[in-house]
């Protein structure tokens, strides 16, 4: 599958409410790139794999949202991961609605191969602090804006954690989300030179952008 395919199955996994649509997971006719559970039992998990040479390569990301209404935001995430031709894998759980699950998933995520965890959560956010629990994986939070408080709620839930199990505590929303991708992708690139210069290339791409709005500004009196 090819990056713009990558992504289209990403457009369609909001906008046709895959996370909805738990029958429809597994089944022979899903669209390419979305497998079935993996792995853990009962699992609601959705692979990508997709952009050069990601075919067949195990997830090395675990994206976990605590609702499909995350979703929306935790695409950002996905996209970027996609764009640096990480793989990854989106998990739905609940620290609160279903925390037998996400123990199992937290449990299970390492022996599979994970090496990151992004994690976002709106409300009472606890879904990070409890994988990062469960884990010596790295755990980064991402807080969403779900109620009246803004992400508010959230942002204190997930960064103020006690001393003795950290959370990466990312900003709340879109920002939140890509830079929790782009977290990950710095601890991967640790130890691959190839990941290492891609964040150079985005971080070379990053500052030409703002040279050439730089040019496009204009003085209206
Ligand atoms: N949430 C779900 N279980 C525990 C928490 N903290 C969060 C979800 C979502 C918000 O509650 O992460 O941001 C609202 O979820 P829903 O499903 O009611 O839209």
């Amino acid at each position: 599958m090819t990056a713009s395919g990558n992504r289209v199955e990403l457009e369609r996994t909001v906008s046709e409410g895959w996370f909805r649509n738990r029958s429809d997971i597994g089944r022979a006719d899903a669209p390419a790139g979305i497998s079935g559970p993996v792995g853990v039992e009962g699992a609601f998990r959705v692979a990508f794999q997709g952009e050069r040479n990601m075919e067949g390569k195990k997830p090395l990301v675990g994206i976990v949202m605590g609702s499909d209404s995350d979703l929306e935001i935790m695409r950002e995430a996905a996209l970027l991961l996609d764009e640096f031709a990480v793989p990854f894998e989106l998990f739905l759980t609940s620290a609160h609605r279903t925390p037998a699950r996400t123990a199992a998933y937290a449990d299970s995520a390492e022996d599979r191969g994970i090496r990151v965890f992004i994690v976002g959560a709106g409300a009472a956010a606890h879904l990070a602090g409890v994988i990062a629990s469960r884990t010596l994986l790295p755990v980064i939070g991402v807080p969403i804006d779900a109620t009246s408080l803004r992400g508010l709620d959230a942002l204190l839930s997930t960064v103020q954690m006690p001393g003795g199990v950290p959370v990466a505590a990312m900003a709340i929303g879109k920002a939140g989300a890509r830079n929790g991708a782009l977290l990950a992708i710095q601890i991967l690139a640790l130890g691959d030179g190839g990941l290492l210069e891609k964040l150079r290339r985005y971080r070379l791409r990053m500052a030409a952008d703002v040279e050439t709005k730089q040019g496009t500004l204009q003085w209206k009196s």
